[in-house]
Order: C-alpha cells, then structure tokens, then sequence
C-alpha cells in the first residue's frame, strides 16, 4: 500500500529501517504531527528548486532540507501527512522523499460574488489549500449578482452593487483591509492571491452605480439547467435592480462609452496598487450580451490597462479571440476534450507568447454534483463529476499542440450559485480538491503511484485527519475511507 501522501511526490524511498516512534501522550494525529515537526531538523540547501523540498524520516528523527520557506512549508505539509498510529502508539515510517511541484500555478477559484462569504471562511480554504501544496487563490470578486470589494476610488461600486446573493441571500463586500489581512493570511501558507475583476459580461452589479457604461442586459439561451434550478430565471434581469438569479451572459459593458477607459485605469489601478502577486484576472469568459467588436475593444483596453500597472493580465479562454498584451495568460474552461473551437482560443494565448491554466470544466470544476443525490451543486457540463472523473484526465493531454513548457498550471474553480457556507464549500471540495491537487503538482498520469487505485487508497486513508481539522468531506462511496 502506498504512503497516504497527497499530492504525491516526485520520489519516495520507503526505507527498510524502523519507523520514529513518537510520544503517545500525543494522543491526536494533528497533535503528532505537531509534534514531529517541531522536533524535525530543518537544513538549507541552496542548490534545491524554490518549491522543491527533501525529506528524511529514521527513528533518529526527522529531517527537512529546502531552500526557501515555500520548501520547508510543503516539506512540513508531507511530514503531517505521514504520521500514522498502531497499537504502540503514533509513528511515522522510515522514508526518504524528494519532492518539487510540476506546474509552477497551482490554483484554487473561489467565486464570493454569487454567494458572499466572510474573510474567515476564505482563510479556512487557504488552510485547506495549503495543506495540499496550492500555491494561488483566486478570488472571482466580482459579477452581476455582486461587487464585492470596497475601493477608495470608487466607493460607489461596492456601497450600490453588494446588498445580496443569488437567491436574495444575504450580500456583504470586503474593506481594503479585509482584501489585505486576506493577501496577508494567504501569503503565510506561500499563496498568492489572483484577483478578478470580471468584464465586459458578468457585469451587472457594476451597472447599478454605472448604468452609463452598461448596455441593455439581453437574455441568452445559455446554461438553460441553471436557469431551470433557480425560480424567476427566465425574467429579464431589470436594470437598475440587484441581480439575485444565476443566468450568464446577459450584461455588458459598452465599448463606447466615453468613461470606460478612465474607470477601468482607476479600479485596475487601485486593485494592481493592493496586490502583491504578479497577476491580475479580467474575466472574459459568457460574454453573450456583447458584440465581438465590442468585447475585443473591451478586453483588448482591459489587459492593456493591467498590463500597465505592471501586472500580467490572465482572462478567460474566449479572451484569446481578443487583441492582448504579450504574455497574457489564458485560462481554459472549455472540456478535457475541446469543443466548438475553445482550444483554439486556449492556443491563441500561447501563439502570443502566453501560457494557459487548465481548468477543464468536466474534471476540475468543484462546483459540480458527485451524483445526482448530491444536494448541492450544478450538473451542466456533462452531467455530475464523480471523484473519478475528477481524477482521470491529463493536463497535457487537453489541448493539442500546447507544449508542456507553455502550461502555467492547473486550477479548480469553485463557482458558489449553490454555495452559500463552509460546509458546502467542504462538502464539494473533499475529497476532489486532492484530484486538482495531484494533477498541479504531480509527476504524470501513469507514472508510478499516478493511478486511481493509489489515488483513491490515499485518499481514504486522510479521511482521519480532515475529520480532526472539522472538515466535512463527501464520503464517497468510490473511495474506501479508513
Ligand atoms: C460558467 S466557467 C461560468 C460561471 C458559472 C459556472 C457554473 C466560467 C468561466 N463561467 O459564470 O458560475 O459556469 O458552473
């Protein structure tokens, strides 16, 4: 049986040696694990990759060897992971691990605009995320159901734009401090945060305090389960009133009004000036209410703008349709196998110099059901997604003619129409999120331990320590939970 280690390294040695014995007053894994690493020797080695890490374990004790803090932090992650207990008490097994992640964007999306949550719940993902070596949290701040950040420059979009969630839930937005303790919280556990401000579409929010740059919402076809699962879909979303239903693609924002490019320098500006990290998110994605002139004027001035602050703009895949800075990074949404052209949009950014994250819509999308008695979540793309599903796809695979070197990462997206608190957002996430984790960090699909019988035995076996961590995961029935 494999280590119940998740993502799983490059390499392990299980060594023929006896396990470390650790105290049996400590009577909780999590407490072992403390335990462990407090104790564990830490030494630097400057030759290793930034994110790479090695680690020992005899019964002499335990070793990390890293050579920045984002190494010592995923050696700490796997050592935690390690502890196991037998009637002797707790131990962890004798092994060598060398380890360093595949893709160097590792992401999670968190969508707190069709449901708004708290800055708490938002720390307890980035605990949860960390744990399983992501190193980027995105964070979709804005759409038509919300404006959920509070700028100095334009107050007006948050004080007008975040009264409710879809449903007529209960809205809210965060101050800058907020935004900042959240960049700051993330940054300790070596995530960055990818803000997105999403545009030309998905825009209504923005249109109740500037109805001047937003067009006539019009009403699409599109995603006709959505509008079938939330009563009142079919109504046209009225302006000058919030938005509190879950259709796409019916607001945008007019490429000819005059004010556009002075607002958009503004709040790009303002949210480049509160982020650290090196990307800034601009949606692009179910522009439907926009004509293609419009949406490449729009997204073509947007990532201009980002690009500008010093940024590197990052949109949706139909963006590549758009005229873009060098660079810019595409995000694929599309399926593991592409249709109606959205891999040629993906492959329009690397064309540009660009590279993609892969988001496969059918295989990393956290905001599907697992089964259709799966209380919470959306089926559109290919019906529900089991943690198998989940599992078997290939991020090289996916788009065709995208050398490995142009794929930035892998991302799994939480969109919140059905979402409304951290037990949903546990609920969906565990165990899938460990699919994302393996896909983003690990060696292949088909190398050693890269199957889903090794994958699913792993899994089961930390179903004890989310429950520790108060995690409420989908006891699926695919996996055998220890
Ligand atoms: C599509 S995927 C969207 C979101 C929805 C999601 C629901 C993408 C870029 N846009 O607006 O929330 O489907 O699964």
């Amino acid at each position: 049986m494999p280590l119940a280690v998740l993502p799983w390294p490059a390499s392990v040695s299980p060594l023929d040696a006896p396990p470390l014995r650790l105290s049996p007053a400590a009577a909780t894994r999590s407490a072992a694990a403390a335990q462990v690493v407090a104790e564990a020797e830490r030494r630097v080695d400057p030759t290793l990759a930034a994110e790479a890490y090695a680690l020992r374990v005899t019964a002499a004790g335990a070793t990390r060897t890293a050579a920045t803090e984002a190494g010592f932090f995923y050696a700490k992650q796997t050592l935690r992971q390690l502890v196991d207990a037998d009637a002797e008490g707790p131990f962890v097994p004798a092994v060598e691990i060398r380890d360093e992640p595949r893709f160097a964007y590792r992401g999670v999306m968190l969508d707190v605009a069709r449901h708004f949550h708290p800055v708490s719940t938002i720390e307890a993902v980035i605990d949860r995320t960390a744990a399983l070596k992501f190193n980027a949290l995105h964070l979709h701040l804005t759409d038509d159901q919300g404006w959920r950040l509070a700028l100095d420059r334009h107050p007006e979009l948050a004080a007008e734009g975040s009264a409710t969630s879809i449903l007529g839930d209960p809205g809210g937005f965060y101050t800058r401090d907020d935004y900042m303790r959240i960049v700051e919280y993330a940054a300790e556990r070596h995530l960055i945060v990818v803000p997105a401000f999403d545009l030309p579409g998905h825009t209504h929010a923005l249109s109740l305090s500037h109805p001047e740059l937003s067009a006539e919402p019009v009403l699409s076809d599109h995603m006709s389960e959505v509008h079938a699962m939330f009563p009142g879909q079919r109504e046209l979303p009225a302006r000058g009133v919030p938005y509190i239903g879950a259709a796409v693609g019916f607001s945008s924002l007019r490429a000819d009004a005059p004010g556009l490019e002075p607002f958009l320098r503004e709040v790009l500006g303002e949210i480049a000036e509160l982020t650290p990290g090196p990307y800034l998110h601009i949606g692009g994605d179910e522009a439907l209410g926009t004509s293609r002139e419009d949406f490449r004027a729009v997204v073509g001035l947007a990532t201009r703008i980002v690009a500008e602050t010093g940024k590197t703009p990052v949109a949706w895949h139909e963006a590549g349709d758009a005229p873009l800075p060098r660079g810019s990074v595409g995000q694929y949404w599309g399926f593991v196998a592409p249709a109606d052209g959205a891999d040629e949009k993906a492959r329009a950014f690397v064309a540009n110099g660009g590279s993609l994250i892969l988001s496969p819509a059918d295989a990393i999308y956290l905001d599907r059901k697992y089964d259709e008695s799966t209380p919470i979540g959306l089926r559109w793309a290919n019906g529900p997604t089991s943690v198998e599903r989940s599992y078997r796809w290939e991020p090289a695979d996916v788009i065709a003619g995208v050398p490995e070197e142009a794929i930035l990462g892998v991302e799994a997206p939480l969109w919140t129409e059905t979402v409304r608190d951290l037990a949903a957002i546990d609920l969906l996430l565990f165990p899938r999120i460990c699919s994302a984790a393996e896909a983003a960090w690990s060696r292949p699909v088909g190398t050693p331990e890269r199957t889903w019988e090794s994958f699913r035995s792993r899994v089961g076996r930390l179903g004890p320590l989310w429950d520790e961590a108060g995690i409420g995961y989908h006891r699926s029935p695919e996996i055998d939970w220890a």
